[in-house]
């Protein structure tokens, strides 16, 4: 997968060098390209920002630069891409988002600061690739960066053969909808807590039956909202 990220801060992506999305970039399976989007721009102060018309708080990012960086992004040999700009004003970033766009051959994300992106860059956008805006949660970001870096991590251990072992992607927290059962490992007895005996057991059976129970009882507890029918 190819992923693109145009930002004024590509040194926060240097840490996308480390960990699962190191290995992934190390083995071939993402080519991950940071761009600066004041590389784009033409005057001596590389300015990225002016004030909203209309007036208001705040300032807005000027479309010129915008427009020159998603240009070099989706320029040939883009592929088909999906362009991703974070915002607090997008849909709800989910699993299934996430499942969604692993799928795909390239993403090109567009990190926002200050108070947005002028809007005319979303409609040329879409005017020549998918564009989606999509928001982290109920919570706002100083900028798109972080929210970015959540989303990669998301997508890119979906991708076949980035998780060592494809079965522990099944079994995690909202896969089936419902949050994961708790575990354990040795020893038995710590700090005069036990391990529940059912899974020293060695019925398999009953095991699956308790951690099913288990992930009822905790998704009931914490967010009733994913058992409510739609
Ligand atoms: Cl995607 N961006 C920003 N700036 N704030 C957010 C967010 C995204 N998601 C939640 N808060």
């Amino acid at each position: 997968m190819r992923i693109d990220i145009v930002t004024i801060f590509p040194a926060i992506f240097d840490a996308l060098d480390v960990s699962l999305l190191g290995k992934a970039r190390q083995n071939g399976i993402v080519d991950l390209r940071v761009s600066d989007l004041r590389d784009y721009t033409h005057d001596r102060h590389r300015t990225v920002d002016d004030t909203p018309y209309g007036g208001g708080a705040g300032m807005v990012m000027k479309p010129e630069p915008w427009g020159e960086a998603l240009d070099a992004a989706l320029a040939p040999p883009a592929d088909d891409p999906v362009v991703i700009f974070p915002s607090p004003a997008g849909e709800v970033f989910t699993q299934s988002t996430a499942r969604h766009l692993s799928q795909e051959r390239h993403l090109v994300f567009g990190c926002g600061r200050y108070e947005g992106i002028d809007q005319r860059v979303f409609e040329h956008t879409a005017s020549r690739a998918r564009v989606r805006l999509v928001s982290l949660g109920d919570y706002v970001l100083n900028g798109g960066e972080v929210a970015v870096m959540a989303m990669i991590e998301a997508i890119v251990r979906l991708i076949p053969g980035v998780v060592g072992n494809p079965q522990s992607l099944v079994e995690e927290s909202h896969e089936d909808g419902l949050l994961e059962y708790p575990s354990y490992t040795k020893p038995p007895q710590w700090r005069g807590l036990d391990v529940p005996p059912v899974l020293l057991s060695g019925n398999h059976g009953e095991i699956a039956k308790w951690r099913r129970e288990q992930q009822f009882e905790r998704t009931r507890r914490v967010r009733p909202d994913l058992l409510a029918e739609d």
